[in-house]
């Protein structure tokens, strides 16, 4: 949960000189370098031991796996990111990317994914199967060298891209290399044929068993079960892998994804993983996706799901394919009359939150041809300034897929596409494209342009008025906002800013910080709704002018990262449902109109404690949920402990309960308290649900906050 700490040390293995040459190793280049070398070695040993499928093999075998998939034990992050709930979900799209690449190849048509009770995973597709036969130089299987040999994919040949790819496109070995067991069963050749993993090892070579029935499809199925001894958690969570593949399903026209959730559920309908089979049926949940348009449908269902109104009904929709640069685009646009863009880019299937050249080349398109199309037709008079993308973005829901064969992942997440032919195909084919449709659409051009005419002067009147109240604060603090206490540190690396609910909280938190690194900025009440507001209205709203104000960064195109005076930014709130608002509230602006704060990491909700457990005898505790208040008191009890009658356990209601020592100690000293990073999971998700807990409807907003008050679903715990 808490960010701040290392992440927990992998199980690594005694004496290996592995994990010393690791640890020599300075880049990532050079620890893969390592790795390969020492898979190598391994490799031309044990092919010294043996080749055939004697007993022995099994032995030289088990020294490659050992070998090869040890390297994934000592450092798994290398491979999936994180042992925290990402890299965990992200084993599940290790193995769902395979099959999506045979269906891409054009061979399966259904993948089939199912929650385990036990929290196994199974994947079943309709595809040719994982090869069964030995593999000339290699002596085993083709089952067990994509199972045990690290980016074995690559050695069946067959040529083609293989496109959906995950984050590092590392492998179902991988997979292998992270869980205790691992069963593949695979249709191929007329024959089931199957085996089953234990901590790596085979427990017996590739058998062939019955024959398929008829009419039985060919394809493969795996399951496996992380091993909990590498992941914080192995407990899955539905609507993270529900929204990935309902993602996947759109970006890869045609394919169907079915999602099905065998756990048992409590009451409150979150998962518990049980072991029981009394589970009622209709509390399983499934859901199947399938969109034969592709990212059409994708931007229809965000328009709809954003409740916003489509200025023309059509979405505009094209591709194009460049088979020499091996490089393919889709793009789908719809604008509505909404404040807010929200345009979504991904590479290769994989959601480029930090954006990258894909997207540049999408944007710099769009706003150069606007103009010139304006000025073509007279909308835009020889006098009038330039659009500016934020007006030619306004009210734009789009989507950008790009799949390329080598594609660069840069940035802090990895998630923004570096390679440069992206932006000029894509800036080309937008171009062409669209300017295609604008002359065969003048009608729908014409009341584009004026949407975004009228974004440009609503734009215009709010920096004069901000311009006006900059020129008054001259004399005051540096222009800083009077309600913000600053830190004395100017260096933003050290400079933390909590944004505090109320005065009275913020009071404490002046009182309670520590002066040199924290600044504390109270805010009265709840901030302006920036889903719902244009931006010249948003600007005028003091609030909202005092946090971006003190951030420093300003806010939509002109933001500048390397400007902002604070690189935590931490909301304070009560830890209740209108805390909880408050927060997603903060979080909207931040997404709206200050994002690289996000992507950056520097964005993250502080987490007060729940209760106080008053011991009669030495120091008390806080707990933070409620479950941690029940694991406390036991072992408390267990150790004989005890609470004093009555009011043994302090409910804090909010931050204005606590004494500023308390605020202090509990939930703004670096030493103790819990903060969660903001992440962007997946700007889809987010985004929609922004735009859920920001619509008309109450009920689903209510439900939502009371679900995820403590756990809001696109934190990263
Ligand atoms: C290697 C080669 C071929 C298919 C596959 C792997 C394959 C892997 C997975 C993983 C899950 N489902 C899968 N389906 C196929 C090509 C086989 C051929 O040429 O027939």
């Amino acid at each position: 949960m808490d960010r701040e700490k290392p992440l927990r040390e992998p199980v690594t293995q005694e004496g290996s000189s592995l994990a010393d040459s690791l640890e020599n190793a300075t880049s990532k280049e050079e620890q893969l370098k390592a790795v390969d070398e020492h898979i190598n070695n391994a490799e031309l040993q044990a092919g010294e031991l043996d080749e055939s499928m004697t007993p022995e093999h099994y032995d030289a075998s088990d020294l490659k796996v050992l070998e090869g998939l040890e390297a994934v034990r000592i450092r798994p992050g290398m491979y999936i990111g994180s042992t925290g709930p990402r890299g965990l979900h992200h084993l599940v799209y290790e193995i769902v990317d395979n099959s999506v690449d045979e269906a891409l190849a054009g061979f399966a048509s259904h993948i089939e994914v199912t929650i385990l009770p036990d929290n196994g995973i199974r994947v079943v597709d309709d595809g040719r199967g994982i090869p069964v036969d030995i593999v000339p130089g290699e002596g085993i299987s083709g089952v067990e060298t994509v199972m045990t040999k690290l980016h074995a994919g690559g050695k069946f040949g067959g040529g083609g891209y293989a496109v959906s790819g995950g984050l590092h496109g590392v492998g179902i070995s991988v997979v292998n290399a992270l869980s205790t067991r691992v069963d593949v069963e695979v249709r191929r050749q007329g024959f089931h044929w199957t085996q089953t993993y234990k901590d790596q090892h085979p427990t017996a070579p590739l058998a062939k068993g019955q024959p398929m029935a008829d009419g039985e499809s060919t394809g493969t199925s795996v399951t496996f079960w992380a091993d909990p001894a590498i992941f914080e958690t192995t407990t899955y969570d539905f609507e993270t892998l529900r929204s990935r593949f309902q993602q996947m399903a759109f970006l890869n026209k045609g394919l169907k994804i079915t999602l099905t959730d065998l756990r048992q559920l409590d009451e409150a309908g979150d998962e518990v993983a049980g072991d029981g089979d009394n589970a009622a049926e209709e509390l399983h949940q499934t859901v199947t996706y399938q969109y034969v348009n592709g990212i059409k449908d994708y931007v229809d269902y965000l328009v709809k799901s954003r409740k916003a109104v489509p200025v023309e009904d059509e979405v505009i929709n094209f591709d194009a394919e460049d088979l020499k640069l091996g490089i393919s685009a889709e793009i789908a646009m719809q604008w509505t009359t909404a404040y807010s863009e929200s345009v979504h880019t991904f590479a290769n299937t994989i959601s480029t939150t930090e954006g990258g050249t894909h997207e540049e080349g999408f944007r710099a398109a769009l706003t150069s041809l606007v103009n010139r199309y304006a000025r073509e037709k007279n909308i835009l008079k020889d006098k009038d300034e330039n659009l500016s993308g934020d007006d030619v973005r306004e009210g734009l829901t789009a989507v950008v897929s790009v799949k390329l064969t080598n594609p660069q992942f840069e940035g802090q997440t990895k998630t923004k596409l570096g390679n440069s032919e992206a932006k000029t195909f894509v800036q080309r084919v937008m171009t062409d494209k669209l300017g295609d449709w604008f002359d065969a659409h003048p009608t729908e051009a014409k009341n584009v342009i004026q949407k975004a005419i009228e974004a440009s002067r609503a734009r215009l009147a709010a920096k004069k008025a901000r311009e006006n109240t900059r020129r008054k604060s001259i004399f005051e603090s540096a222009g800083m906002p009077d309600k913000l206490k600053d830190c004395q540190s100017n260096n933003p690396e050290e400079c933390e800013l909590f944004i505090v609910e109320g005065d009275s909280a913020g009071g404490s938190a002046i009182q309670g910080r520590n002066p040199i690194t924290q600044a504390i900025l109270p805010l009265r009440g709840k901030i302006l709704n920036t889903e719902r507001a244009s931006l010249d209205r948003m600007m005028k709203s003091e609030t909202i002018e005092s946090l971006i104000t003190a951030v420093g960064g300003g806010y939509g195109e002109d933001f500048d990262i390397n400007k902002v005076r604070y690189h935590k930014v931490i909301i304070m709130a009560d830890a209740d449902v209108d805390g909880a608002h408050i927060a997603t509230l903060n979080l909207t602006l931040f997404f709206r109109y200050m994002r690289p704060m996000i992507t950056a990491g520097y964005v993250y909700v502080a987490m007060p404690p729940l209760y106080r457990l008053k011991w009669t005898k030495g120091a008390h505790d806080f707990v933070y949920t409620d479950a941690e208040r029940d694991r406390v008191l036991a072992e408390g009890k267990a150790k004989g402990r005890q609470l004093p009658k009555g009011e043994g356990i302090q409910r804090y209601k909010g931050l204005g309960e606590m004494s500023y020592q308390e605020l202090w100690e509990t939930t703004m000293d670096p030493e103790h308290r819990i903060l969660k990073q903001v992440q962007i999971e997946d700007a889809e998700a987010a985004d929609e649900t922004f735009s859920m807990l920001m619509g008309d409807e109450v009920e689903p907003r209510r439900l939502f906050i009371q679900r995820n008050a403590r756990n809001v679903s696109w934190i990263d715990a």
